[in-house]
């Protein structure tokens, strides 16, 4: 049997199942775990979502949402803990006791460093979002999709392929996508619901973060920042400050850019973006981060000054390596 096959059987097989959102959850993780728990519903099972941390504004009208609790009290039992879009079994936070107490665990992923935490692992990389690997599974159980499934659903690879426009946008995203729409999802009512609106302290916040952006190597590298006093002056949580690392990647001649968070004091995230000539996931292993080569991550302890410097000479090095 393969593991997908295992999958099935265990989710065929279980009378009561408990599903994840992700530590600042996304679009992928709440609309995985929407379209899967109403699915499982649908099956007349026992279903609860538990999320370390709330379910962000822009998501919070998804269909099923008011099913997502934070993982209070004693975590209860389940026969079968659905793990989606989580690489390793810590991405669930303080949830992790709920998954670690029940009897068996489906790890069902599209991250290429998932850790296989799972007694099953459904892992594919080449899957656009994990809300594609639910339409699958969805699919194979002969779920019938209803209109609030397919939202759910439309929303986890919309947002995972950046409205469909970065590399892991494959043929079948769109065909996925394409059965969606006929299943009653309307494109521009979601697109104003989950992009349409943001809050003043918001696009502020981003105002402060692009004013101070700085440029090196000719322009061909951009980077910024933000400190904790600028979400704290604000009001906003570090949620607000998703995207600016790709929105300073669009800068014209730009080759890398990079945006740093500090979410404690001296502690900084670090996302790194490139336009497709420097691999950002070879320059963020070489601070621990790692990544896709477009898009990438690390964390950097110190002063911003030093870890900016450092960073900006190593992208410089790759870069002059590239040339040559
Ligand atoms: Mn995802």
């Amino acid at each position: 049997m393969t593991a997908w096959e295992k999958a099935l059987e265990a989710i065929r097989e279980a009378g009561d199942v408990v599903l994840f959102l992700h530590r600042r959850p996304d679009g992928d993780s709440v609309g995985s775990n929407l379209a899967m728990a109403l699915a499982l519903l649908r099956m007349g099972k026992a279903v609860k979502i538990v999320s370390q941390d709330p379910v962000p504004p822009y998501l919070q009208g998804l269909p099923g949402a008011d099913l997502i609790r934070a993982p209070q009290g004693e975590p209860e039992t389940f026969s079968l803990a659905l793990a989606l879009d989580c690489a390793d079994k810590e991405r669930t936070g303080m949830a992790l006791p709920w998954l670690e107490g029940a009897k068996r665990v489906v790890n069902v992923d599209h991250h290429s460093s998932n850790t296989l935490f799972g007694h099953i692992n459904v892992v594919d990389p080449a899957a656009s979002a994990t809300g594609e690997l639910v339409y699958r599974l969805l699919t194979d159980l002969e779920v019938p999709l209803d209109g609030a499934m397919a939202k759910n659903l439309y929303v986890a690879i919309l947002t995972d392929t950046g409205s469909f426009s970065f590399s892991n946008t494959t043929p079948w995203a769109h065909r996925i996508a394409a059965h969606l729409l006929e299943m009653g999802v309307r494109p521009a009512e979601v697109a104003e619901e989950v992009f349409g609106s943001r809050s003043e302290a918001g696009l502020r916040l981003w105002g402060r973060a692009i004013g101070r952006l700085q440029r090196e190597g000719e322009g061909r590298l951009v980077w910024s920042y933000l400190s904790q006093e600028d979400f704290q002056e604000l009001g906003v949580d570090a949620a607000e400050g998703e995207g600016i690392a790709q929105e300073l990647r669009r800068l014209e001649g730009v080759e890398g850019a990079f945006f740093f968070r500090e979410e404690a004091p001296g502690l900084w995230r670090v996302s790194l973006r490139s336009r497709g000539l420097l691999n950002v996931a070879e320059l963020a292993s070489l601070f621990g981060g790692g990544g896709h080569p477009r898009a990438a991550g690390l964390t950097w302890q110190g002063t911003l000054e030093e870890g900016s410097r450092k960073l900006l000479a190593e992208a410089l090095r790759l870069l002059a390596e590239v040339k040559s």
